[in-house]
């Protein structure tokens, strides 16, 4: 008989500074993605899910705006994992970064995270490598263009594989 091996839930967050296209890279995965948005801007969560190999992956965006901090909190509780999510046509976002990075930390631990260079099709972009050598960050820093669904399953895929 052919063997199964059990789905194993997964909570990842996507975080990241105003407008950097979190919404955006959500709705590319699942059947119905959800938001909670006025006037484009999230005020709640975007909510998805995806089976990915024997991953039930449950992926949860938070606003971006600094006044919803309790909400990012909120919503980022208990995942397993981060995208953080960056405009890399917008560097004057980047010292962001580091306070996003400690409010999600708080109410996740010392999860895997992986940086989305986000909207490399914007004249202007910095690549990947750039930002990475800008933040001085020592993960992974991954290129996307959330807008045409280029490069965001390659991230998903590879933070799961850094947290199984
Ligand atoms: N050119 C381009 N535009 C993008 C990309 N990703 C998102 N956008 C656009 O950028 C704007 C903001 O995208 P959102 O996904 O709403 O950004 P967000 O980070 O969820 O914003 P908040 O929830 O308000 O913090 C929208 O007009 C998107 O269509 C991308 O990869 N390329
Ligand atoms: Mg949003």
């Amino acid at each position: 008989m052919e063997q199964h091996s059990p789905e194993q839930d997964v909570k990842i967050v996507v975080t990241g500074p105003y407008n950097a296209g979190k919404s955006e890279f959500v709705q590319r995965f699942g059947i119905k993605p959800i938001n909670v948005a006025v006037n484009g801007t999230t005020v709640g969560l975007d909510f998805t899910h995806e089976m990915i190999d024997n991953f039930h992956v449950h992926i949860f965006g938070t606003p971006g705006q600094d006044h919803f901090r309790d909400v990012q909190q909120c919503v980022a509780r208990g995942a397993s994992g981060v995208i953080l999510v960056l405009d890399s046509a917008d560097p004057a976002t980047f010292a962001q970064v580091e306070q996003l990075t400690k409010r999600i930390k708080a109410v996740c631990g010392r999860v895997p995270l992986v940086i989305c260079a986000n909207k490399q099709d914007k004249d202007g972009a910095l690549p990947p490598e750039r930002i990475k050598q800008m933040l001085g960050f020592k993960g992974k820093v991954i290129g996307s263009s959330a807008l045409h669904g280029d490069g965001t399953n390659p991230i998903l895929v590879d933070l799961l594989k850094q947290i199984s």
